[in-house]
């Protein structure tokens, strides 16, 4: 494939409800969309960072500054065999995996076009439904986060994630067992522990939860391990999985026991699908995690939980959770069993909604 064009633009979409993790509290999405053309055909990805440094290092600042000054420039170079081939040809580039993933996956946008097949079914997805559970941010008090879980078990969710950090945590978990003794429930950290608090941590195993997420360093491995020795909940880890070398490792050491893949945190499909095909060889557990993405890189994310390895509910929920009009047609919806049908329409099986997207854009440039 020959890329000849590349546009990149910022939009902001607010969250219908403001998101709140250990690192702190989000209200509005700045969001970079990459739109390529190869032939007549183009396709969208998105750039799936936060607003600040504080899941990882990129922001839509350090993306914009990759895809125009390295990736953009690379791609439209030369021809390409394969999106993969063009995720081969960014490897020099150290880190910046969300913004590499967002080129790429345009890229599969674009080849799933171009044959015609839904994208779920080029990369290798079997599913034809995927199940959906949701994350709930930190509240601003105990009574609304059980409104919240009693509102999304009634909508069909399979399992509740709620994020914890130190305060808002055994107290919680507490609250939420007492009220809901058997949903399926785990927990997300985002790195707010240490092994310090191992003790507290402990305490985690009375709630009888499916796993806790990142409990400690955003980059680290060798806690984690010493952590699950101690623990009989099992942890999942989500920040310190870059690569499928990092999950090989990470398997190995005993430092998790569940993986959540994030197609822009081990950038792109190309990666995921290595991590993915390791571990399902192993019959070692992964779920698609979510970074409160607009329609495009939601779609991105429908397709790759149809791989079959995926076979714990993720992070993947209905537009209306975030948006109050997401930015492509149609949006996406959850049947009251708490799946989502997989697309059947070439591509990403979502198309954005230009008009939409024009109107929430700050800024753009072309190459
Ligand atoms: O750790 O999974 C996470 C959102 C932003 C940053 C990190 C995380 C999350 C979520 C939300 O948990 C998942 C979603 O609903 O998109
Ligand atoms: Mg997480």
């Amino acid at each position: 494939m020959r890329i000849k064009r590349v546009e990149i633009r910022e939009i902001r979409l607010p969250l219908v409800h403001f998101f709140e993790t250990s690192f702190g509290r989000t209200t509005m999405r700045r969001i970079v969309l990459v739109r390529a053309e190869a032939g007549d055909i183009e396709g969208w990805g998105e750039v799936t960072c936060g607003e600040a440094p504080f899941y990882n290092y990129e922001t839509p600042e350090t993306a914009w500054h990759i895809l125009r000054d390295f990736l953009i420039p690379w791609a439209l170079e030369r021809e390409w065999e394969s999106p993969s081939a063009l995720a081969e040809g960014f490897r020099p580039i150290r880190g910046h995996n969300m913004a590499k993933a967002a080129i790429e996956n345009a890229c599969w946008d674009i080849e799933a076009r171009r044959q015609g097949l839904p994208l779920a079914r080029l990369v290798g997805g079997t599913l034809e439904e995927i199940p959906c559970g949701v994350s709930i941010g930190i509240q601003d008090s105990p009574e609304a986060l059980l409104e919240k879980i009693a509102r999304e078990t009634a909508a069909g969710y399979q399992r509740i994630k709620v994020k914890i950090k130190p305060g808002w945590d055994t107290q919680i978990l507490e609250r939420v067992r007492e009220k809901f003794p058997h949903v399926p429930l785990m927990a997300d950290a985002n790195s707010a522990y240490s092994l310090r608090d191992v003790e507290r941590l402990k305490e985690f195993d009375r709630f009888n939860l499916m796993m806790v997420e990142q409990p400690l360093g955003w980059e680290d491995l060798v806690d984690h391990a010493k952590l699950q020795r101690e623990l009989a909940t099992p942890i999942c880890l989500d920040e310190s999985i870059h690569s499928v070398e990092d999950a090989r490792k990470a398997i190995e050491i005993g430092a998790c026991k569940i993986i959540n893949v994030k197609l822009g945190r081990v950038g792109g499909f190309t990666a995921a699908r290595e991590l993915h095909d390791f571990c399902l060889a192993k019959r070692f557990p992964l779920w698609c995690g979510g970074m409160l993405e607009s329609g495009v890189g939601r779609a991105a994310n429908i397709a790759m939980s149809a791989l079959p390895g995926f076979v714990l509910p993720g992070d993947v929920s209905a537009s209306r959770r975030y948006w109050r009009e997401d930015i492509v047609d149609p949006e996406v919806t959850v049947t009251a069993e708490g799946t989502i049908r997989v697309p059947t329409s070439p591509g990403l099986g979502f198309t954005p909604n230009l008009g939409r997207i024009e109107k929430a854009t700050v800024r753009k440039e072309s190459f």
